[in-house]
This record gives C-alpha cells, sequence and structure tokens, in this order.
C-alpha cells in the first residue's frame, strides 16, 4: 500500500491534535499502545478489550465498566450495522467510527474515574436510542 506511510501520519498528527484539545479537561492518557490504532495486528498490547456492538439505532451493552488507570481497548462492533455508527465520548474527546460492517478498535487509558456519557453523533441517531453510560471507577 503506497499511502500507508501518509495514513499513518496523519492519524498520528490527528492523535496529537486530540491530545492538544482534550489536556486541561478529563484526562485521557495516550499510550504507546495506541500505536495499534494503526496497526491492530501488531502483538504485544495486554489491554482489556471492552465491546460495543453498534445497531440502527442502539448499542448493546449501553452500560460499559472499565478500571480508571489501565488500559483498555474500546471496541465498536458495527458489523451487524447497515449504516456508518460512532462512539462518541466527550468528557474524554474520544471518537470512534466504524462503517457499516465493519469494526474499529482503540486503545487507551481512562486515567478520570465518573460516569460519563457516549453516543453515536450522526446526524438523528442519539435521539433515536444511540447512547449509553461509560463507567469509570477507581483502579
Ligand atoms: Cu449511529
Amino acid at each position: 500500500m503506497p499511502d500507508r506511510r501518509a495514513e499513518k501520519f496523519w492519524s498520528r498528527w490527528t492523535m496529537t491534535l486530540g491530545v492538544v484539545a482534550v489536556s486541561g479537561a478529563a484526562g485521557v492518557t495516550w499510550t504507546q499502545a495506541e500505536v495499534n490504532v494503526v496497526r491492530p495486528e501488531a502483538p504485544g498490547s495486554n489491554a482489556e478489550e471492552v465491546s460495543v456492538a453498534s445497531t440502527e439505532f442502539k448499542f448493546i451493552p449501553a452500560t460499559v465498566r472499565v478500571i480508571a488507570g489501565r488500559s483498555v481497548t474500546l471496541v465498536l462492533d458495527n458489523s451487524q450495522a447497515e449504516t456508518e455508527h460512532g462512539i462518541n465520548v466527550p468528557a474524554f474527546g474520544i471518537y470512534l467510527i466504524a462503517r457499516g460492517g465493519q469494526v474499529t478498535r482503540k486503545t487507551l487509558i481512562f486515567d478520570k474515574p465518573g460516569n460519563y456519557e457516549f453516543m453515536c453523533d450522526l446526524p438523528g441517531h442519539q435521539e433515536a436510542g444511540m447512547k449509553g453510560r461509560l463507567i469509570v471507577s477507581g483502579p
């Protein structure tokens, strides 16, 4: 793939912007494992996977629990969906998106315990039921 390098560069650059955008707010720490977003086949990650399936128009499960300070691979399983869906966690500046039939994952560390909302922010989807709670418990 000739543009793989460029794709990787832009992915990293976008992440950098993301970190700048959330610094000072509720924190999410991008780790070395974050590289897995670019190269999901990379071995060596021992992050726990937390999978959320998206369909028209809900998330299963709608309540997601993670532990603060641990590497978590958030998986958006859109494999059963007809259309594009996303997971947006505004408190952490996290955004995953997957086309219909696809799966997207992102490895990160939630460093601030709390109860946060997430949703699919495509037009009308949240209103149709695509929202949930992310519960980050203390380590
Ligand atoms: Cu959606």
